[in-house]
């Protein structure tokens, strides 16, 4: 498809727009087929940019440059009309200013370059709950991301000429080519000059000068996150950092469940997790995002707006993850910033056999029992959630799924019980808005430290995150049925003794709390209520086979509330940045959850 072939004026006036102002050599509207797909990787072979995996079908491998192996969150930016309603957790700018420094760093940054303009949907594109964009870049790395992580195709330009709306993506590596001049294998900009920017008013995204995941492609976070939640809020739905799986019971019962954790907390692991609990199955819906509306049976209703899988590579293995493994295995996939094996394949930290030999991500040689790490801690890989052998086969229902329970956590050694279910909804969101896990001896700020992520959304709210805890009270409040709402549980896999060691397997042994939450959404599944919420009776939570003292037993599932007490303060201070945008109903959870400590 040509330019001149789009239809819908505005569609096509922003895409001139922005060729204008870039001036690449040519501009390329993509469809999202295979053919498109092995032109860019064969492009990205030439440049040097990927390395065409041996042992791994169609799979390739590529290393960043060093500066731009993350995202860069002091570099993003909410561009709101006003600054409150960027709020305390986020980097605002005035949207007059910033498009003033954009156009600057946008203008000519294409030359030698082809542009590519990507329809993509979040979601199955027929879904009710879906949503569209166009994403315009000039890297093919990007091109070939997209296919795997949304679903491209030029039937969403006949969507936009039908009328429907788009979300209008914009990313430039930053890194123009005079004439004659060679191509790098990793073209982006200085950390300086890398912007990555939202203008929630507009449903805008603009990303300059960097070509690495959440930074460029820009359905993940800053789209399916970012401005999804402000779409969310003003239409009343849920934008979420969340993993959504299915369980089944061994009686052939089935319940969705939709988890947020921080990062480094196993999302996917728990996402395709194998369970040990004999007739339990778990299969994957999706690992990272979640959007939900209700449907008119007034029960939440929740689709994967994804469409692959853009995981940590290292710490990914037969024993922590196996279904993740057996999906990368099958080929298909992008391995960015992993090592390199010398017969072609790639390896990372904690892979099941360690090879001799490698060339690590920044392409020296590595050899078996090195002290520096041969893959880079956030290495990725992108592999198509289609082929991941437990993927549910609703994966893809365009109605979505309907949500019993909603899971939050983090990592926390001390005080936080194994499970706890909130006892209303409000007090469930005050468990989302306080979610916490404890900072390590090598992060600054001291062990010990509670570092709050709440509902795991601190770097992905589009907007002010006091209004954020309120759109969750009044998703709550004006429920079609009260009822049907997901109950809410606050679990915790990282709990440890004095001595500091485990408490709990984790792994597929988390499978025996899956089955309380389980129980407890059919009514059934033994409580007693507590100061902090509902907690598994002492005989309720399936522990046959597995070996854990009756004194471990009581630590993970009694309520330390001496530890509680002595946080309340630093939840105090955290709820309190919010200032006039703190629900009262926050504040007032507080307070009951201090009374009844006391009591
Ligand atoms: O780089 S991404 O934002 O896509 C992944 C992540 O940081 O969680
Ligand atoms: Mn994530």
């Amino acid at each position: 498809m040509q330019l001149s072939e789009i239809k819908s004026a505005p569609l096509k006036s922003w895409i001139q727009q922005w060729a204008d102002l870039c001036t690449p050599d040519q501009v390329v509207i993509c469809d999202g087929s295979k053919a498109e797909y092995d032109f860019c990787c064969n492009l990205l072979v030439r440049a040097g940019t990927f390395i065409k995996l041996d042992k791994k079908p169609n799979s390739y491998a590529c290393r960043t440059d060093a500066s731009d192996v993350a995202r860069v969150e002091e570099r993003t930016y909410i561009c709101s009309k006003a600054k409150d309603d960027a709020g305390p957790t986020n980097n605002w700018c005035d949207p007059a200013e910033m498009r003033e420094k954009l156009t600057g760093l946008f203008k000519g940054c294409m030359s030698g370059r082809t542009m590519y303009v990507i329809p993509f949907s979040m979601g199955p594109v027929e879904s009710p709950i879906a949503k569209y964009g166009f994403e315009i870049s000039d890297s093919p790395y990007v091109v070939v991301n997209m296919h795997i992580m949304t679903r491209v195709s030029d039937t969403i330009v006949a969507k936009v000429e039908a009328g429907a709306e788009f979300v209008k993506c914009v990313h430039s590596v930053g890194y123009p080519l005079a004439a004659n001049q060679p191509d790098i294998p990793w073209p982006c900009a200085p950390i300086e000059k890398k912007h990555i920017t939202h203008f929630p008013d507009t449903r805008e995204i603009i990303s300059f000068g960097s070509g690495y995941g959440g930074n460029a492609l820009l359905g993940k976070k800053c789209f399916a996150l970012r401005i999804a939640s402000v779409q969310a809020r003003d239409e009343g739905w849920l934008a979420e950092h969340m993993l959504i799986l299915k369980l089944t019971s061994p009686k052939g019962e089935v319940k969705f469940v939709a988890a947020a954790f921080p990062s480094a907390c196993g999302k996917t692991n728990l996402a395709m997790m194998e369970p040990s609990l004999p007739g339990w199955k778990v299969e994957t819906i999706g690992d990272d995002i979640a959007w939900m509306k209700f449907g008119k049976d007034g029960r939440l209703y929740a689709i994967n707006p994804e469409n692959g899988f853009f995981g940590v590579a290292p710490g990914t293995s037969m024993k922590s993850n196996p279904n993740a493994m057996r999906t990368v295995n099958q080929g298909n996939s992008i391995f960015s910033n992993c090592a390199l094996t010398m017969d072609g394949d790639v390896f990372w930290e904690d892979m099941d056999t360690v090879p001799e030999l490698c060339i690590d991500w920044q392409r020296r040689p590595w050899k078996k029992g090195s002290a520096v790490k041969a893959a880079h801690p956030n290495a990725r890989f992108t592999s198509p959630a289609a082929q991941c052998p437990v993927v549910a086969p609703e994966w893809e229902s365009p109605a979505g799924v309907p949500i019993s329970a909603f899971l939050f956590g983090g990592r926390r050694a001390g005080v936080v019980p194994l499970v706890n279910e909130a006892t209303s909804w409000e007090h469930g969101v005050f468990m989302g808005a306080t979610m916490s896990s404890e900072m390590t001896a090598a992060a600054i700020g001291g062990a010990g430290q509670l570092r709050f992520d709440p509902f795991a959304m601190l770097p992905f709210c589009g907007y002010n995150m006091g209004d954020y805890f309120a759109h969750w009270l009044k998703v709550g409040a004006n429920a079609p049925d009260k009822s049907k709402l997901p109950k809410i549980f606050y679990v915790n896999w990282f709990r440890k003794n004095d001595a500091g060691k485990w408490l709990w397997p984790g792994y597929g042994e988390n499978s025996r709390v899956l089955k309380w939450i389980f129980e407890r959404c059919s009514g059934e599944g033994k409580a007693v209520e507590t100061a902090i919420g509902n907690l598994p009776m002492p005989d309720a939570l399936d522990l046959n086979g597995l070996k854990v003292t009756d004194e471990d037993k009581s630590l993970l599932l009694s309520v330390d509330k001496a530890g509680w007490l002595a946080a309340v303060p630093q939840v105090k201070a955290h709820l309190d940045k919010f200032g006039s945008h703190l629900p009262q109903a926050l504040a007032d959870q507080l307070a009951a959850l201090e009374t009844r400590l006391q009591k």
